[in-house]
């Protein structure tokens, strides 16, 4: 009968097969009448001891190590017994773990600091992100996309702003990500509330016809308090009082080129105030007033007007007619992404701008966004030559993303866009960007 393995493991063994060579190894090692089973014997009594002598050595280590840590000898901080002082050692080495945290935070410390994290360059500027905890995962990748495309040639501090305090693990996950300094704001309660002018009967009015007509966030009440805060507070924080020039990053936001250059250097030598890479239309429901208030602002202090302005951006109508005589096309720059000059915020015309809209109620009675809010105010308050379109970044923000167009974008060293020029925002229907190429005199196209 030949070998084969069901039957062998089916086969009772009260009828062993002789010819089975598993059952013949099986009756000569239970017999011991075969050097192998002879063998087997003997390996098997030699195991046995040396499991003895084993478990005899464990037990004998385990009472030193147990001596050891009670008399304080084997970790500097034991449990109990008097020293040749006479001074328990328990009570002696006490401080010793706080020395403990105290070296594992030091740790951290040389580690920052090996990292050479000292700023290189020159602008007073910092990284901006207004974040939530839940939100470190998202924060993460986007700093690791700006750090590796840019900033770990730079050093760049980065500001992160919050309602609620920051986390140790948010700290410490964005600190080890940052190739610059951080640091933590906290916002102050009364930036991230409604105002006591605001009705809350009249508010609530609001979110119900909004939430009827599915109007994006139009039933929340912190993306309202987010959009006021960006619109008229993140640089009055302390955090940011000492810099000219922020970038803002949201969290998940991509960024597909490198930056061989300094864009802050870059704004400021060429006297540019306020930047974007995607601008798109605003949904109208959102800002029904925002146009008519702005109109208003307008007319009573025209001295704010810049001269050569970009109403032909935001209007689809005959920019010579002005202010008054035009309406809104809702084309605004996308405010994920911004690279701007902290001082057109803190400049009389935008704070008086944003007092204006802020008593106006708009925030909360219909939805205004800060994107809209700073594109009006940089369109009308600045000379076209001032804002600057980024034309050589990669860039996305769920649901549109933009590649450069020129021929460097195909130097496939800088950029790595995972979709075709062709898919770019900057071609969709909705992009505003002809009629910024219009106002600048320039054919579409040509980037
Ligand atoms: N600290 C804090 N940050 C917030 C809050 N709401 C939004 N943000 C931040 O504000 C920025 C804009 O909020 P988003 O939710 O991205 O708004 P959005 O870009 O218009 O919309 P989506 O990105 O499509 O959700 C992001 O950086 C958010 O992390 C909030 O309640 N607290
Ligand atoms: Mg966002």
């Amino acid at each position: 009968m030949s070998y084969n393995s069901t039957n062998y493991w089916s086969s009772s063994p009260s009828r062993p097969d002789s010819d089975n060579p598993f059952e013949k190894y099986k009756a000569q090692r239970n017999s011991g009448s075969s050097n192998l089973g002879f063998r087997a014997r003997k390996r098997g009594y030699g195991i046995n001891k040396a499991l003895k002598v084993l478990g005899l050595l464990f037990v004998f280590g385990v009472l030193v190590v147990a001596w050891k840590g009670y008399t304080g000898n084997l970790y500097g901080y034991g449990l109990g017994s008097l020293d040749a002082s006479g001074e328990h050692t328990a009570i002696k080495n006490a401080g010793s773990i706080t020395d403990l945290l105290a070296e594992k935070a030091a740790a951290r410390e040389r580690l920052l600091a090996s990292k050479g994290n000292v700023q290189v360059g020159k602008e007073k500027a910092s990284l901006v992100m207004l974040v939530r905890n839940r939100e470190l995962k998202d924060a993460l990748t986007a700093m690791k996309q700006i750090e590796d495309r840019f900033n770990r040639n730079y050093h760049y501090p980065w500001t992160f702003l919050n309602d609620e305090p920051f986390t140790e693990e948010f700290r410490n996950h964005t600190t080890r990500m940052a190739s610059g300094a951080t640091e933590y704001g906290l916002i102050p309660e009364k930036e991230w509330s409604m105002p006591e002018w605001i009705s809350e009967d009249k508010f609530q009015e609001t979110t119900k016809w909004m939430s009827e007509k599915n109007v994006i966030y139009g039933d929340s009440r912190t993306y309202r308090h987010m959009c006021r805060y960006n619109s008229g507070f993140f640089w009055r924080h302390e955090a940011l009082k000492k810099y000219d020039w922020y970038w803002r990053v949201e969290p998940s936001t991509s960024f597909y080129c490198d930056m061989n250059y300094d864009p802050f250097t870059f704004m400021r030598e060429n006297n540019k105030k306020y930047s974007f890479v995607i601008s798109l239309p605003e949904y109208r429901e959102t800002i029904e007033t925002l146009w008519s208030t702005t109109q208003e602002f307008a007319k009573l202090h025209p001295q704010y007007i810049a001269k050569d302005n970009s109403l032909g951006f935001i209007t689809d109508d005959d920019a010579s007619k002005g202010i008054e005589g035009t309406d809104y096309n809702n084309c605004h720059f996308w405010s994920n992404f911004e690279i701007a000059d902290l001082n057109f915020w803190r400049g009389e015309a935008y704070t008086k701008y944003f007092d204006y809209l802020d008593k106006k109620g708009g925030f909360y009675y219909e939805r205004w966004g800060d994107a809209p809010v700073h594109s009006v105010a940089a369109a009308l308050f600045l000379p076209k030559d001032q804002i600057h379109f980024f034309s050589d970044v990669g860039y996305n923000h769920v649901p549109w993303g933009r590649c450069p167009a020129d021929d460097e974008s195909h130097d496939y060293a800088r950029c790595m866009c995972p979709f075709e020029r062709e898919e770019s925002f900057d071609l969709h229907q909705w992009s505003c960007l002809k009629r910024w190429w219009k106002l600048h005199g320039k054919s579409w196209g040509v980037i």
